[in-house]
């Protein structure tokens, strides 16, 4: 078959779990991972892949319209699963174009290169993209989000990730593109930037610093283990309908505090401290401004039609990712120093 797949974002923490699955499941795909290599990206991430043949690295900004039109000129890729994008809703509040020059530009970037380079026979190729559960907004006690969900993004980044999703969805429309779209529930696992809410918790478990917990930590997210969603990305891209829209979710939704208060009690396992030690470390900071309260994915479409199914529960997937956190001590402190410590000065005043 000899495929070329370009990966977007390979170099994060979801696009990282992507490329390794694509380069050892499919040794007669090669795989281009297109990444910028922000703050986020990191190639560390792809250690045990990057010496084999069947995968190549470029860096590159998909906001830069004549690189992503030479590289598609270049290699003639047979599909895209476009992941890269700025994803931390936090520095979206303070950065809010950052957002809509990636997500939205980058996004529309990488159409125009599909729609130009693919003109001649679109059914022999697919342009995936990879959105969130955060385009449908917030949910209050009861209801999930289903792929009917209206649209009805609050943050600057779901709101960006909203018109990149509409662009795509337009591109089919307009032009016929080959597109389809999966919208995501909150993912966790190894290789997660420690500033999002779990890895930046079980770092400071680990040092015995304060775990920032916005607002009364109320606020609902469904969890799903990130190889879950790297196993529904590659099906969804191999077998979903075009011009259509799945829904993934782990059906695992659990409060802030009561997930903060579970890996409390995990790590004190882990790292032999009496029960109740890492719970001090809870600490209740300013809410995060627009928060959304609840988010919960109905995914049964998904289920139904393509056969996938979360595989591990929160808790189980909890621990492994811990254990993992704490056998990989060189990646966390390579990722903590620099940059990072800076936008934790700012983000949380020192704490
Ligand atoms: P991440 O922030 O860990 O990784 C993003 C990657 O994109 C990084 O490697 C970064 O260097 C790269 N990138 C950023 N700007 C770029 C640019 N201009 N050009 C090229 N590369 C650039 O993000 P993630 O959590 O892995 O999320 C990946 C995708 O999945 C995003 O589109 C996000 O919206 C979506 N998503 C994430 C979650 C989640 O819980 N993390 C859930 C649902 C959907
Ligand atoms: O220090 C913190 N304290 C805290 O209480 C942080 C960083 C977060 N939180 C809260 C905010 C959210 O309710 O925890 C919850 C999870 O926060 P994040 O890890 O920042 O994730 P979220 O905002 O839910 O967005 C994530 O899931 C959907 C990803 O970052 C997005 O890219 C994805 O689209």
């Amino acid at each position: 078959m000899n495929k070329k797949l370009l990966v977007t974002g390979g170099a994060g923490f979801i696009g990282s779990h992507v490329v390794r699955r694509l380069v050892n499941k499919y040794p007669d795909y090669h795989i281009f991972n297109l990444d910028k290599l922000t703050y986020a990206g990191n190639l560390a991430n792809l250690k045990d892949v990057e010496s084999k043949p069947n995968y190549t690295f470029v860096k590159g900004d998909i906001v830069d319209a004549d690189f992503i039109n030479a590289l598609f000129s270049e290699h003639r890729f047979d599909g895209v699963i476009h992941l890269a994008a700025e994803s931390h809703v936090d520095r979206s509040i303070t950065n809010p174009l950052e957002f809509v020059m990636t997500n939205v530009i980058g996004t529309v970037n990488l159409l125009n290169a599909a729609k130009k380079y693919w003109a001649e026979a679109y059914s022999e190729h697919r342009f995936y993209h990879v959105s969130t559960d955060e385009v449908y907004g917030s949910l209050g006690e009861i209801g999930l989000f289903t792929e009917e969900t209206k649209y009805d993004p609050h943050s600057p980044y779901s709101a960006s990730k909203a018109s990149s999703d509409h662009f795509v969805r337009a591109y089919h429309d307009t032009f016929g593109l080959p597109v389809v779209i999966s919208n995501c529930s909150n993912n966790y696992g190894p290789f997660h930037f420690p500033e999002k809410l779990l890895p930046l918790a079980i770092h400071n478990i680990k040092n015995n610093k304060p775990v920032p917990v916005y607002g009364k930590g109320e606020n609902i997210r469904d969890w799903l283990f990130v190889e879950d969603h790297a196993v529904a990305i590659d099906l969804i891209f191999h077998t979903g309908k075009l011009g259509t829209t799945y829904n993934i979710g782990g059906n695992n939704e659990w409060k802030n505090i009561d997930i903060i208060r579970l890996l409390c009690q995990l790590m004190d396992k882990k790292l032999n401290r009496p029960a109740g030690n890492s719970e001090k470390l809870i600490t209740f900071v300013k809410d995060r401004a627009g928060h959304d309260l609840r988010y919960a994915i109905d995914s049964s479409k998904l289920q139904n039609e393509l056969g996938w199914k979360p595989s591990l529960r929160l808790e189980e997937g909890l621990e492994r990712t811990v254990d993992w956190y704490l056998s990989n001590d060189q990646w966390l402190s390579n990722v903590t120093s620099g940059a990072y410590q800076q936008y934790y000065e700012t983000q949380y005043d020192g704490r």
